[in-house]
């Protein structure tokens, strides 16, 4: 049978999506809902973007492993992105830890969350697996990394983007020839070998892997037996493919997408407070990093059918306004000013109350004559009359958690011990 011509490769793929890790660094945040689920920009969560990345490549293939506190991201899934059809050739399935070998058995690493699931991979009758991560924020296009793949023959693609030296601590490091296979893939190294000519910067992986599915079956299932194995693919599966096999590394600049705002490729692992408030301030950029509004690479998403936002001035006839910011649906920002700020969907803000630079989840409600800065209020959290957050750093870090970089977070598990005190 000849080949239909121009055949996207993504229609022979499926994206994997690791969503499985607490993401113990954003701290009270990830205390009831793994990290994918984190609400960010506004509307979204985090997982949405790779999910979106996938289904803006043109794949229709999709199987997310998840464990920690998995509730919030499996109804999150269950209605935002069940619209996958079955007689389409469409699958989206949750892949929940300890529903399949064994009931008492965690996925031991991400290599063996898809071990597990073997069975379910075979049923999709694919032939390229792109692992992702669900906790990144980026816009790019798999058919390019896809195609990429197909041209070099690799065992495994990995995409990988540069990173300062020090902070590749964090990631898998590698080294490329010239024709960008992967000579030596070193996972988390203490002190990072940079780029060659480049002391600074050092090649780091995204955590985003192309295999031909045939091929990681068999790495799979040899792996599973491996008692030395910690079933990882950072750790074990990719060290293994530079040693014996040919690994080589996609460059994120050659397939990220933008809309022509955003000036340079944009990659962040939202990871810890600092990086999940500035990635949201960012966006409250003139020029954003990173463009939400782009029609062509839509972020799909759950989102409620809302009223509009609203806006309302005191009793004076001032403030009721926000600048530089974002205002979600079903917002009602009454006789406050706010700035460079993002406020969620369903968000309150009464008279004045000032918020700068606050990035503020669903749902919370901010009393009157509050004067919140450099902070993230978590969803649902009620900030009493009056409360002052972010202007001194003493009361901050007595009631409140505070990063070392001053921004501050504030659960209402916080709020009521604080009541309860004073
Ligand atoms: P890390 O992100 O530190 O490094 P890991 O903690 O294994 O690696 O998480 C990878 C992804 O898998 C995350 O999305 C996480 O939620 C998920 N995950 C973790 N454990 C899981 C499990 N048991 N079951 C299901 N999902 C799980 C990895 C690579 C590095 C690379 C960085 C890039 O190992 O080489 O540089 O990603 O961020
Ligand atoms: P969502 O499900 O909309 O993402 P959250 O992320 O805020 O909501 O909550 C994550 C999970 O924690 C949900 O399963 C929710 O039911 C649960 N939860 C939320 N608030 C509390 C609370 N105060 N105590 C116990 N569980 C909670």
């Amino acid at each position: 049978m000849k080949p239909r011509p121009n055949q996207r490769l993504s229609s022979q793929a499926m994206a994997f999506v690791l969503a499985g890790g607490r993401g113990s660094r954003l701290k009270e945040l990830t205390d009831r809902r793994a990290k994918p689920a984190v609400y960010f920009g506004g509307k979204t969560r985090i997982i949405d973007f790779a999910l979106s990345n996938a289904l803006n490549s043109g794949i229709r293939k999709m199987a997310i492993a998840t464990q920690y506190k998995a509730h919030s991201l499996i109804r999150h899934m269950q209605r935002g992105w069940g619209f996958f059809r079955a007689e389409r050739n469409e699958y989206l399935d949750i892949l929940p830890a300890s529903q399949r070998v064994s009931e008492s058995k965690w996925y031991l690493g991400t290599a063996d969350a898809v071990t597990q699931n073997i069975d379910i991979v075979d049923s999709y009758g694919i032939k390229y697996v792109v692992i992702l991560a669900g906790d990144h924020i980026y816009k790019m296009d798999y058919e390019i990394m896809l195609q990429q793949h197909v041209e070099t023959g690799a065992d495994v693609t990995i995409g990988c983007l540069t990173v300062p030296r020090m902070e590749a601590v964090a990631f898998g490091v590698m080294h490329v020839d010239a024709e960008m296979r992967i000579t030596q893939f070193l996972e988390k190294p203490k002190d990072p070998p940079s780029i060659p000519g480049d002391p600074d910067h050092a090649l780091a992986s995204m955590g985003i892997y192309i295999f031909n599915w045939d091929l990681l079956r068999d790495l799979l299932i040899r792996d599973a037996e491996d008692e030395n194995s910690s079933h990882d693919f950072g750790n074990d599966i990719i060290p293994q493919i530079v040693k014996n096999g040919k690994a080589v590394a996609h460059q994120f600049a050659d397939s990220c997408v933008t809309s022509g705002l955003e000036t340079e490729p944009y990659w962040r692992d939202v990871g810890t407070i600092d990086a999940f408030w500035q990635a949201n301030i960012d966006l409250t950029d003139f020029v954003p990093k990173l463009d939400l509004y782009d029609n062509a690479w839509p972020i799909w998403t759950y989102a409620e059918i809302v009223p509009p936002a609203k806006f309302i001035h005191d009793t004076d006839g001032r403030r009721g306004s926000a600048v530089s910011s974002l205002v979600s649906g079903d917002c009602i920002v009454s006789g406050s000013a706010v700035s460079n700020s993002l406020l969620f969907t369903g968000c309150r803000t009464h008279s004045f109350s000032t918020l700068e630079y606050v990035v503020a989840l669903p749902q919370v409600i901010v009393n009157r004559k509050a004067e919140l800065k450099n902070c993230v209020i978590d969803r649902g959290v009620i900030i009493p009359e009056g409360l002052v957050v972010g202007h001194d750093a003493e009361e901050d870090e007595k009631w409140f958690r505070r990063t070392d970089a001053g921004i501050v977070l504030v659960t209402q598990d916080m709020l009521d011990a604080r009541a309860r005190a004073i």
